[in-house]
């Protein structure tokens, strides 16, 4: 309510400002004054209001980055994105210093070489120095900045060794289900035709591989245990985003994405560096999926090997809670 009263009093003061330089015009046109004369006390001015907005605008700037500051991911909590964040960092620097320079800059001459009616422009109609270095300048940051986004992007999506625990991460309108892929680290196959209201991520029962999977609605990882995770979705796009991992994959009805990391920081260790004893990580949806999309997140535990194991100890496998669960009811039903 207070918002809207806000958004009324804004439109009738614009409404009102507008008036009242309708008026002003009006009555120099009574007056004989021609409307467009500017005088050199009117460049005066805005040249100096130019030097005035210049620095609410840098003091602006500087106060909303250290005010708002701590909305900033804490420090990255994988191998990969320490590599995702010195990337980032490289181009905040450049962005920055662009913006510094171009804004000051702008200001900066619209003060200076406001109107004076003793000087005169110079007429350059080309400078090919001066095409050279705006031209090569830009091309060698970029083409810098693309060459090491690339290196980057193929180091985290390098294919992840043998050994590298497997976990499928499976979203659906709206939750998100892991599969660890127990103790073979084989995956059982799924198929969608297999789907029913006991099996929602459509495991074959048939197939031994999944005997051992255990599904879970936490997401718990080893930490320094280098971890891929397979990602599928039951209907729409999805989008798998663990922000304090700096990982991001979409979740893709029909086909598997997968996504490689190294979590290097426990729960334990992310509380005491953000000074946050609550402190959890989580796993997002990251793509508006339907109604209940912002309902869509999983937490998120990285333990020591001895508190993973103790964890991963109390799960039931997918034989335990499916195929032998379901066995006397199908011998009944025969
Ligand atoms: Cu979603």
């Amino acid at each position: 309510m207070t918002t809207l009263l806000v958004l009324i009093v804004l439109t009738l003061a614009v409404i009102a400002i507008a008036r009242v330089v309708r008026i002003l015009e009006l009555t120099s046109q009574l007056s004989g004054e021609s409307e467009e004369l500017v005088t050199p006390a009117d460049n005066k001015i805005h040249g100096g209001l130019s030097l005035v907005f210049l620095f609410i605008g840098l003091v602006f700037i500087g106060y909303t980055t250290i005010r708002y500051a701590h909305f900033m991911l804490p420090t990255p909590a994988s191998s990969q994105g320490v590599e995702i964040e010195n990337l980032m960092n490289v181009n905040y620097v450049l962005i920055f210093v662009v913006f510094f320079i171009t804004q000051i800059l702008l200001f900066y001459f619209a003060y200076k070489y406001q109107y004076n009616k003793n000087r005169r422009a110079d007429y350059i109609p080309e400078n090919h120095k001066l095409e050279v270095i705006w031209t090569i300048i830009p091309t060698i940051v970029l083409g810098g900045m693309i060459v090491y986004g690339l290196t980057v992007w193929n180091r985290i999506t390098a294919p992840a060794p043998d050994s590298a625990q497997k976990i499928e991460i499976y979203g659906q309108q709206f939750k998100w289900t892991a599969r660890y892929a127990g103790s073979d680290n084989i995956l059982g196959s799924a198929n969608f035709m297999k789907i029913n209201s006991s099996n929602s991520l459509g495991i074959d029962s048939l197939d031994h591989h999944s005997y051992d999977d255990i599904l879970t609605n936490e997401l718990h990882l080893k930490v320094n245990q280098p971890t891929v995770l397979y990602i599928r979705s039951q209907d729409v796009i999805h989008s798998v985003f663990l922000p304090h991992f700096r990982v991001q994959m979409n979740a893709v009805p029909g086909m598997t994405t997968q996504f490689f990391f190294t979590p290097t920081k426990t729960t334990a260790e992310m509380r005491k560096i953000t000074k946050n004893p609550t402190f959890d990580y989580i796993l997002l949806c990251n793509k508006i999926c339907g109604a209940a999309h912002y309902t869509m997140k999983m937490k998120v535990v990285v333990d020591e090997a001895p508190q993973y194991a103790e964890w991963m100890g109390k799960q039931k496998t997918f034989y335990e809670t499916n195929v032998m669960g379901a066995t006397p009811k199908a011998v009944a039903a025969n």
